[in-house]
């Protein structure tokens, strides 16, 4: 099952269950202590609880007629790094300082996790992303995103850009917060795909298109199964020494980084793709 926030065409904003062609509207009047979509994810039964909660005097609603936001309430998002093969080598390539750093964290115990975003930084589908206008090389990370209850259990998936500006990461890693939290630096959804970790990884696939002027200027593919961590693995570290009383998103790392010479440009579109899952379409501002 797939649920969503969405903006209707009235201007309500409302959590929905996503079907194939249209949305039905959830009626939280229903129940107590029932307010927002991070409390259908953190209830022992999510899809028994959307599906008991669906408003059937709302007609559904055209999925085309609907606005995605992000699909985040009060959770922080976090981020892994250096969980793919090809992101350990991208990194290595493009610091003079640290290349040790990222060689050691791909096959450390301890993964590298970074705070990546409050929810206000969050864009959702089809709003714009954002370059920094400091950063003269920046790419989309296309990841795959996981929900977390308080318990750091996995109760959702959805798609995750986690914007970076390479120039300012590779000049001194004790840049990386800047190069990576910025206003409009992330951008999730369309929609929470309901699951816990029993996902079979070989049959994940992960795409990404970058569109530039109607033409395609950089394609790549990955599968989660080159992932080098398990989701667990990764859920267990960020709940070390910390409580997330509202749950967590955790984007998992990027296996796919365009070569070197690629940066993004004002208008351009990233596509993000994940089998199963949806996807994720976002324009490019800078400025
Ligand atoms: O080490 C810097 C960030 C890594 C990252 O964001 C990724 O591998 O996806
Ligand atoms: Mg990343």
């Amino acid at each position: 099952m797939k649920l969503a926030r969405v903006l209707l065409p009235n201007q309500e904003i409302h959590v929905v269950v996503v079907e194939e062609s249209a949305v039905r509207v959830l009626d939280f009047s229903q129940v107590q202590n029932v307010q927002r979509l991070t409390d259908i994810l953190h209830s022992p039964d999510p899809a028994g609880l959307a599906n008991f909660l669906i408003d059937t005097n709302v007609a559904p609603v055209a999925i085309e007629e609907v606005h995605f936001l992000a699909p985040v309430d009060q959770q922080e998002v976090w981020a892994a790094g250096v969980t793919y093969k090809r992101s350990q080598q991208a990194r290595m390539e493009e610091s003079d300082h640290a290349a040790s750093h990222y060689d050691l964290v791909y096959s450390a115990d301890r993964p590298e996790l970074f705070f990546k975003a409050t929810a206000q930084r969050v864009v959702g589908h089809q709003d714009p992303v954002r370059v920094r206008n400091d950063s003269s090389w920046s790419v989309p990370e296309p990841e795959f995103a996981i929900f977390l209850t308080p318990e750091m259990h996995v109760c959702g998936y959805t798609i995750g850009n986690d914007m970076s500006a390479r120039d300012i990461e590779g000049e001194n890693p004790l840049y990386l917060p800047q190069a990576k939290v910025y206003n409009q630096c992330c951008s999730l959804g369309p929609c929470v795909t309901l699951g816990s970790t029993d996902l079979d990884l070989s049959s994940v696939e992960i795409k990404l298109g970058i569109e530039r002027n109607k033409a395609q200027v950089f394609s790549g593919e990955t599968k989660l199964d080159q992932l080098n961590r398990t989701l667990d693995e990764l859920a267990s570290w960020l709940g070390k020494e910390m409580d997330f009383p509202n749950g967590a998103v955790l984007l998992t790392g990027t296996g796919i980084i365009p070569p070197d010479e690629f940066t993004l440009e004002s208008g351009d579109i990233v596509t993000i793709e994940i089998s199963n899952i949806g996807q994720l379409i976002n324009p490019v501002e800078k400025g």
